[in-house]
């Protein structure tokens, strides 16, 4: 067993990992560990993708989507969140707090608001602008509403002003499309050192996105899935493509068929090329993780990391897997 591990998409899951390893080594709630590393996110403006900062739909509105999972019978999911930015918190909240595993819009903020997590204009200034920029010249990011975009990974010393859709502290704002491409979900997996798993998966989704649109992050079995004794999965990238082919419960059903992590991201991914016949333009990763620990990551083409903290440390991987590497 190699637990107690943490997995996070892109390496802006870095800073929430080094946070969430400690509590999860002296014998914390994986699930706890997953929210610590979403949250982190959330609330970090720098991040265009995710909570606070993340970028607005097609009519200016930011809408947040979230799903946690510790089992098939254990999960719940928020979609379209407008006016809170704990949006794994309230995923969380539908699962234990309801009856329910998924609520949808304005009932999302409505429980928010009954267990007393604060409302907030998640619309940043930095995120205005870009919308702005956007409305005024959409060719100036190559994408327009429901069609798709690429994100790249910098890296974690990119995280900051690579990540910013405003000015740095430096008051560089950097170049407007490397911006646009570093839109991404965070996505979070933990093993407990008894071998216990859950994640966690938050995102705003496409930016500029048609209102209403929902992506495969909140969507159990879609953006994320974790089944005890078999194993868990998480992705980012084109929403629709992982949706397609229910790409994490695929992932998971293939490691129960004796698929190893690697093999098993590999077939989700060449579904993906097959279905929907990708172009340069779309990223789509992926982190397994078979119940014994042993993990892979893989990407359809270039420019994606993730993030592992074990007994080794925290630190961000190439993926061990990319379909069209050069691409
Ligand atoms: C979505 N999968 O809403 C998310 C977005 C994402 O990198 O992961 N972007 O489609």
């Amino acid at each position: 067993m190699k637990a107690p591990l943490l997995l996070g998409t892109w390496s802006f899951a870095l800073k929430g990992i080094e946070r969430a390893l400690d509590p999860l080594r002296a014998g914390g709630d994986p699930l706890d560990a997953c929210e610590t590393i979403c949250s982190t996110a959330e609330r970090d403006e720098t991040v265009d993708s995710v909570g606070y900062g993340g970028f607005p739909d097609a009519s200016g509105a930011v809408t947040l989507d979230a799903s946690v999972m510790r089992s098939p019978a254990r999960n719940g999911s928020a979609c379209c969140i407008r006016h809170h930015l704990d949006a794994t918190r309230i995923a969380r909240l539908v699962m234990e707090e309801t009856p329910h595993m998924m609520l949808v819009g304005h009932p999302t903020d409505a429980l928010a608001m009954a267990h007393g997590l604060p409302e907030s204009d998640l619309l940043a200034p930095s995120a205005r602008r870009a919308w702005l920029q956007w409305q005024r010249d959409p060719g100036s990011v190559k994408q327009a509403p429901d069609t798709s975009f690429r994100p790249h990974d910098g890296g974690p010393e990119a995280a900051g002003p690579l990540f910013t859709g405003g000015p740095s502290s430096t008051g560089d704002e950097g170049d407007p499309e490397d911006r646009w491409r570093h839109h991404d979900t965070i996505g979070a997996l933990a093993m407990a050192p008894d071998g216990e798993m859950a994640g966690a998966c938050s995102t705003s989704g496409l930016p500029f996105k048609r209102p209403g649109r929902v992506g495969d992050s909140p969507i159990i079995g879609h953006g994320l899935y974790v089944e005890p004794g078999v194993g868990m999965a998480v992705a980012t990238g084109e929403g629709e493509f992982i949706m397609g082919v229910c790409g994490t419960f695929a992932a998971i059903e293939l490691m129960r068929g004796g698929a190893t992590p690697l093999e098993a991201a590999r077939v989700v991914l060449e579904r993906v090329d097959a279905t929907f016949a990708p172009t340069k333009d779309h990223q789509v990763g992926i982190i397994t993780c078979s119940a014994d620990g042993t993990h892979a990551c893989a990407a359809l083409r270039d420019g994606f990391r993730a993030v592992v903290g074990d007994s080794d440390g925290v630190r961000a991987v190439e993926p061990d897997l990319i379909l069209h590497p050069g691409t």
